[in-house]
């Protein structure tokens, strides 16, 4: 350890709290990166973190045979919320491989095929809400829009449900509770552990209160469907034979593992509805968001895929399923926008035995240590001296190509990468696809990008001014 760089100020107890900000951990340990090189640790309070963001040393933490998916800080922090839900699960939990058997083909190219109808309809409540902005002139609330649309989405595809988001102009409670959480598990990591319950009281008390309005929500949702009998969506329930069945909620409630013939227990379904209604649409909205961003502050970029879309889609009112994938040029810009803003901005690994890390840093077998992603997709050995310029072309095929494995990581590694990891892209892409086929993006004058954190990354206040475009629908 003592060979890994820390910033220069360590004070008794604290640690490296100088210069430190509590609202951006991680734009905050993005700064001490660049100072401090590919490997360094930070203290907090009598604990030592070690961040890893060196295109080479994060390579070899993907090696699965060495290293896995750590539990630890903003995830660790969920467990209240998400206990052995999906994300939130130990790797050695029961419940992580039978969730991911039971609900990894509702991730199916053909289960995607089926939500696809569902995300257009989404799309129409936001364009339908932004025409009317557009028509009165008014600028749009970007990270609020994208937060409706992808929570409407999730919700609908997933658990047959609508929020009527779009129907109100504040955010849906479920939503507030939410953020809520994400910011309290974020703020947990700035206060030394034993302390938290007194330092955080009022806080606390209020996370509590959240907790119970998720659980609420999600208790109704699932009352409604067993009320209702499931979907009707589709054939199977209970026979394990997977790919027939419904929604993300039937497989939960119906389907048996398809070797064990186990369920899911009502406890666990709790948990898995809650996790993937916030790991569902809070960084996918992030994504939307910064794609916008970039979109609006790029004019010639924006040009070229708004070409392609109306090339490859034509006048197509409803663009099918196969026409999403096809936008190859929007997928780049979704890409390089992942690549600068990830908006899940890290992952922790930890050793599955004793270990060296890239030859040189011994690792007991548990030591774990958090990969910046946002710092990785900036390593300018990997992307060049340019790293920071936005440039979707980064992502043509003959760039990709020819990179090192491993080096663009906005889903995560491994058996614990993100699930979501294709629809997330569908949707996105298909949105963009739409949105630059109905308008020209005007970005606010003087509009200087700013990102909160609460755990997952977003553009804070950005507002786009809209204009309708003459020639398509
Ligand atoms: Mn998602 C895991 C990023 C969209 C559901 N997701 C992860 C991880 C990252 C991630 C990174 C791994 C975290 C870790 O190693 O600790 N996810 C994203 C991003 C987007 C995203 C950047 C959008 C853009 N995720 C989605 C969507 C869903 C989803 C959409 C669901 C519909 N993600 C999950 C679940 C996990 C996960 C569930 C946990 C998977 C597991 O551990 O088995």
């Amino acid at each position: 350890l003592h060979r890994i760089p820390h910033p220069p100020y360590r004070l008794p107890l604290l640690g490296d709290v100088v210069g430190a900000s509590r609202r951006t951990p991680m734009q905050d340990s993005l700064r001490y990166a660049r100072r401090l090189g590919p490997i360094f640790r930070r203290r907090a309070f009598g604990k030592e973190f070690v961040f890893v963001w060196g295109a080479a040393l994060a390579a070899d933490l993907a090696d699965e045979a060495r290293f896995a998916k750590h539990v630890g800080l903003g995830v660790a922090n969920l467990r209240p919320v998400a206990g052995d839900g999906l994300f939130t699960a130990y790797n050695h939990e029961p419940n992580w491989q039978l969730a991911h058997d039971v609900l990894a083909p509702g991730f199916s190219r053909e289960a995607m095929a089926g939500y696809h109808v569902m995300m257009l309809d989404v799309a129409a409540r936001l364009t339908g809400h932004w025409d009317l902005a557009e028509a009165s002139g008014r600028a749009v609330d970007v990270p609020g829009d994208m937060t409706k649309l992808t929570l409407e989405t999730i919700a609908r595809t997933g658990f047959g449900h609508d929020f009527g988001s779009f129907e109100r102009s504040r955010l849906h409670p479920f939503v507030t509770a939410m953020v809520g959480t994400l910011g309290y598990a974020q703020r947990l990591n700035t206060v030394p552990a034993p302390l938290a319950p007194w330092l955080l009281r009022d806080a606390s008390r209020r996370n509590a209160a959240d907790i119970a309005h998720l659980n609420r929500t999600v208790d109704d949702l699932v009352r409604e469907r067993r009320a209702n009998g499931g979907t009707g969506g589709g054939t199977g329930s209970g026979s394990g034979s997977g790919s027939g069945s419904g929604d993300l909620l039937d497989r939960m409630l119906e389907t048996a593992h398809p070797r064990t013939g186990e369920r899911l227990s009502p406890q666990n379904v709790r948990r898995q509805v809650i996790t993937f209604l916030v790991a569902g649409h809070e960084t996918t909205s992030g994504a939307l968001s910064f794609a916008l961003h970039y979109l609006a502050q790029h004019p010639d970029v924006a040009a070229r895929a708004r070409a392609e879309v109306d090339r490859v889609w034509g006048d197509t009112e409803a663009p099918g399923y196969e026409q999403v994938a096809k936008l190859r040029y929007v997928r780049r810009v979704l890409d390089e926008s992942l690549r600068l803003w990830p908006t899940a901005p890290g992952f922790a690994r930890e050793a599955r035995e004793d270990t060296v890390l890239g030859g040189t840093h011994p690792m007991r077998r548990g030591a774990w240590a958090l990969v910046l992603t946002g710092m990785l997709h900036r390593d300018p050995e990997v992307w060049g001296a340019d790293a920071e310029r936005f440039d979707p072309d980064r992502f043509d095929a003959k760039a990709v190509r020819s990179r090192a494995p491993h080096t663009f990581k906005p889903f995560g590694t491994g058996a614990r990468a993100c699930i979501g990891r294709q629809f997330a892209l569908h949707e996105a892409t298909l949105v963009l696809g739409l949105l630059l086929r109905r308008y020209e993006l005007r970005p606010e004058p003087g509009y200087r990008l700013r990102v909160t954190e609460r755990l997952t990354l977003m553009p804070e206040g950005l507002r786009l001014h809209l204009v309708r475009r003459t020639a398509a629908a």
